[in-house]
């Protein structure tokens, strides 16, 4: 492997100016210049090469994002023949631009019926900035404008920024100056933890039900949205019980509670249906996207509006008091229109559905379901979590599962595997053009890395 040219300083240079210069998310960075960051120079397909020249499987595409893998010169293309016809336009001042009508086009070709406008954004977070502010605005159109506070989750993530902090579920993120007034919160359908000794299904409509007993406290008048993520992403990849979203479903229709999904993770084809809401069986009024629409390539994101809020919002709302300078940027649309159009037209959903999806999960059941520390398999598609445990009957967690989590992770690396850690869970979701062979070194990686942990730690 042949490291780019412009990458050509040496690894502690890099490491140096990083930690001179950087804030790293999510981490203490004291602890992290002490040790320094791993410099990622170059990617191709699901492989990424450190500036020492080390290969790693890359399990988590990125952040989630890259579903077509590292490289790919179609995408590299869109962007080069954009950059040079329209570099820049925006939909402002009675302007739009073709590129951005054709993705929305091509969006809506792959979404169900019921869903009708877009709002582009650059970020996740940011279009769970504008469904906050949207929501509202709906309900103010349809005179209802008291209906204003949004129901979160605790554990749910919807990005990094205020609003979207605010309606994400996790404490520390709040501390750090990020909770608002007219936010709540429900408890998580994490089963294994807290699933006591209710069935699964019991526990679905248990922790549904929540959110009914939480409307009724707040008053239905004031609740304008339940927000979800249809399977919890950075909260650890929790997929709720199957009773779970119809019962949901079911409240915010009696309550006439908006119900919005955040589908930046699920999104484009992740469970093996184009969206995480096909593959639970519920009808979403928003879908917050992001990742997956440009494969990471290029920063996008985006609400989409069920036809209820649209037609109120275009019909009735008048002026709209929003806009972002890059929304629907015609690079990114770009980029967006060629990596949709691969994901569908390369057959890349259809096989995660059928083909590569049903294997990964089957090779991590057959890996992992006798295995003395793991206590739990979940996924569907090309996501998956392992859940650690002391014992798996009783669903003992250990109690520091956090450290145990945390120690498979950095083992991993060292396995030449990206893979993610949250709390005691073990996380993947590999690019979704991985082959059955580079599924078979995830599973691999991850069992060598599982059982390293076991020794290292004395746990087996
Ligand atoms: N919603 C969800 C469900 C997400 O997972 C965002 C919104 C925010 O998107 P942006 O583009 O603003 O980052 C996310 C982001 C992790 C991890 O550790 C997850 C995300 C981002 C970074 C790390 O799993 N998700």
């Amino acid at each position: 492997m042949t490291l780019p040219n412009n990458s050509a300083r040496s690894t502690r240079e890099y490491q140096a100016l990083d930690a001179a210069h950087h804030i790293h998310a999510f981490l203490d960075q004291k602890a992290l210049n002490e040790k320094g960051a791993l410099v990622i120079a170059k990617g191709q397909g699901l492989n990424l090469w450190d500036t020492e020249g080390k290969r790693y499987l890359d399990g988590m595409s990125g952040l989630w994002c890259t579903a077509l893998g590292y490289g790919r010169a179609d995408l590299n293309a869109a962007a080069s023949r954009q950059l040079e016809e329209l570099p820049y336009y925006n939909l402002f001042f009675h302007t739009t631009h073709p590129r951005v009508i054709e993705l929305s086009e091509l969006l809506f070709s792959l979404l169900p019926d019921h869903y009708s406008h877009a709002i582009y954004t650059n970020s996740g977070s940011e279009a769970n900035e504008v469904l906050i502010r949207s929501v509202r605005r709906y309900w103010q159109v349809v005179g209802k404008p008291q209906k204003k506070i949004m129901i979160g989750r605790w554990n749910g993530y919807h990005g990094s920024t205020l609003g979207s902090t605010a309606l994400g579920g996790m404490g520390f993120m709040h501390e750090m100056g990020g909770m608002l007034p007219d936010f709540a919160h429900i408890g998580e359908p994490y089963y294994f933890a807290e699933g006591g000794d209710l069935s699964e299904e019991a526990f679905g409509l248990k922790a549904a039900r929540e959110l009914e007993d939480k409307i009724l406290e707040l008053g239905a008048e004031n609740v304008a949205a339940f927000v979800a993520e249809p399977f919890q992403g950075a909260g650890g990849m929790i997929f709720p019980p199957a009773s779970y979203w119809a019962e949901v479903q079911r409240i915010c229709r009696q309550y006439d509670v908006l119900l919005c999904a955040d589908e930046v993770i699920g999104g484009f084809g992740r469970t093996g249906e184009w969206f995480a809401h096909q593959h639970f069986g519920f009808q979403p009024d928003t879908l917050t996207i992001a990742k997956g629409l440009t494969s990471g390539y290029i920063p996008m994101g985006g609400l989409v509006l069920g036809k209820r809020i649209a037609d109120a919002l275009v019909q009735e709302g008048g002026v709209f008091a929003h806009g972002l300078t890059y929304a629907g940027h015609p690079v990114a649309a770009a980029v967006a229109i060629a990596n949709l159009t691969a994901l569908r037209d390369e057959g890349i959903v259809t096989q995660v559905k059928n083909d590569t999806g049903p294997y990964l999960q089957q090779l991590l059941r057959e890996t992992f379901q006798d295995h003395p520390l793991i206590g739990d398999v979940q996924g569907a598609g090309l996501v998956a979590a392992l859940q650690f445990a002391e014992d798996k009957v009783s669903r003992k967690r250990f109690a520091n599962e956090n450290d145990i989590a945390w120690h498979c992770r950095t083992v991993g690396f060292d396995e030449g595997l990206i893979i993610r850690s949250t709390l005691g869970r073990m996380i993947m979701a590999p690019a979704l053009v991985a082959t059955r062979a580079e599924l078979e070194e995830l599973v691999d990686k991850t069992r060598r890395a599982v059982d390293r942990t076991g020794r290292d730690l004395n746990l087996m």
